[in-house]
This record gives C-alpha cells, sequence and structure tokens, in this order.
C-alpha cells in the first residue's frame, strides 16, 4: 500500500522543491526552482486539456533555463543571483526592449516570478477558503492581481475562461492527493511561508537591479 501511495502524483512533494530552493546564503537554485515548475505543470496537466495553452507556455520556459543550466556557461545558472550578475556583466540581457535575447535567463525567470506571485496567492486563498469556496472564484482573483497586469487581453480572457473549468474544491484537494482536507490545510500552512521567501528573495534582486519589467 505504500508503495503504490508513492507512485501517485502528491503535491506535498511539488510544494517541497520549492522549500529546497533556497541555499544557506539564500541564494535561489534554479535547478530546484525549475523542478517545482515542473511538478506544478504536471499537476495542472492532470486537471485536463483546456490548461494546455498555460502549461505550453510554462513547458516552452522551464526549457529555457534547462537549456541555459546544460549549456557551456552553466555554472553561471546555478543560482538567480549568478545568473543576473553573469547576464547583465556580460550584455546578455534586452533591457528596454526586444531585441538579440529573447531567451535570456533573466526575462525568463522573471515570467515564472510573476507567477509565482499568483501561486502564492491562490494557494492562500485555498489554505483559508471555507468547504464550499469556488476554486474557480479564488484562482481568478489570484489571477486578476498578479499576473493579469502583464498579459494582454485575449490572455486574460482564456485563461478566465479556463479558471472555470477547475473542480469544485473537494475534487481539487483529493486531486492534490495530501490526505483529509485538514491535511491539506496545515500542508498549505507549511509550505506557503517558504515559496513566499523565494518569492521575495527574487523580488529584492529583481529590483535592486532594476529588472522587474523587462521585455
Ligand atoms: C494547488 C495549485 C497548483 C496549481 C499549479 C498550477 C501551475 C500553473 C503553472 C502556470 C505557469 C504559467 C507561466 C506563465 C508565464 C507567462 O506569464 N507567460 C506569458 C508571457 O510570456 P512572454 O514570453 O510572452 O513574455 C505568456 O504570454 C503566457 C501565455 C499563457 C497563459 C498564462 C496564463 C497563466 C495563468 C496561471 C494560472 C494557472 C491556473 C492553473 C489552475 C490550477
Amino acid at each position: 500500500a505504500v508503495m503504490a501511495e508513492d507512485q501517485k502524483f502528491c503535491l506535498r512533494e511539488v510544494l517541497d522543491t520549492f522549500k529546497s530552493c533556497l541555499s544557506e546564503d539564500k541564494e535561489v537554485l534554479i535547478d530546484q526552482y525549475v523542478a517545482g515548475w515542473r511538478g506544478l505543470v504536471r499537476f495542472m496537466n492532470s486537471l485536463g486539456t483546456i490548461f494546455s495553452f498555460i502549461s505550453k507556455d510554462a513547458v516552452s520556459k522551464i526549457q529555457i533555463m534547462v537549456n541555459h543550466r546544460n549549456g557551456e556557461n552553466g555554472v553561471q545558472y546555478i543560482t538567480v543571483q549568478s545568473m543576473v550578475k553573469y547576464e547583465l556583466d556580460n550584455g546578455l540581457v534586452d533591457i528596454t526592449k526586444r531585441g538579440s535575447y529573447p531567451e535570456s535567463g533573466c526575462r525568463t525567470l522573471l515570467r515564472l516570478h510573476r507567477a509565482l506571485r499568483w501561486l502564492e496567492l491562490f494557494l492562500e486563498r485555498l489554505r483559508t477558503s471555507a468547504e464550499d469556496s469556488k476554486t474557480s472564484v479564488m484562482c481568478s482573483e489570484a489571477y486578476n492581481e498578479s499576473l493579469a497586469k502583464y498579459h494582454p487581453w485575449l490572455i486574460r480572457k482564456a485563461s478566465n475562461m479556463a479558471f472555470c473549468a477547475l473542480p469544485g474544491r473537494p475534487t481539487f484537494f483529493e486531486v492534490m492527493n495530501v490526505g483529509t482536507p485538514e491535511q491539506v490545510v496545515a500542508m498549505l500552512g507549511d509550505a506557503l511561508p517558504l515559496i513566499s521567501e523565494v518569492y521575495q528573495v527574487t523580488e529584492e534582486l529583481y529590483s535592486k537591479h532594476d529588472l522587474l519589467d523587462l521585455p
């Protein structure tokens, strides 16, 4: 029984990956960050094909980061801090308009970073929600407060339509495969402060280098 349990998808493990993102000196480890997103995308795919347009974009951004890690200068991409330094020192980032570096690590990770804020808001809503709360409403509120600001009308429209296809809270909690609703709530309470810290550390770094609006 324990074995079968292990093979099933479990959101706790995914969120644990984000816990392991911060090194001792509070640097954000890119391999772990990317692994966290990979797990989330897997979870989202299990919710239905209507989310494909979202997972396609997420997968392509994950792939760009993996390519940087596997490239000639992979060691420069161990942490977000070293990546920012390396790309800025070598002029590898389009700062004001899109140009020679559409796949810079800095602009690509910024997209995932903005999505992490959505995740934080959504999980916090799930954690504090009542039994009869609608996941679609929680999801779109979290989206409208975060990612939506950076998306054109058509993407906003498509996203909000996709959110309507989310299962209700009881089913959603079941798919997470963490245990009883109480256990889900407890797990979210454990995971959120760390996700939030990863977000804050990245936000401060990007803000310090004036990278929050990269095209
Ligand atoms: C317990 C909850 C777990 C839920 C896990 C869900 C994982 C979601 C992963 C979403 C990653 C989205 C990355 C989006 C990056 C982005 O903003 N890309 C846009 C800009 O990129 P560009 O290169 O052009 O500057 C791009 O235009 C995006 C296109 C696709 C639409 C993105 C909509 C994002 C909605 C996020 C909410 C997902 C809801 C899933 C429901 C569970």
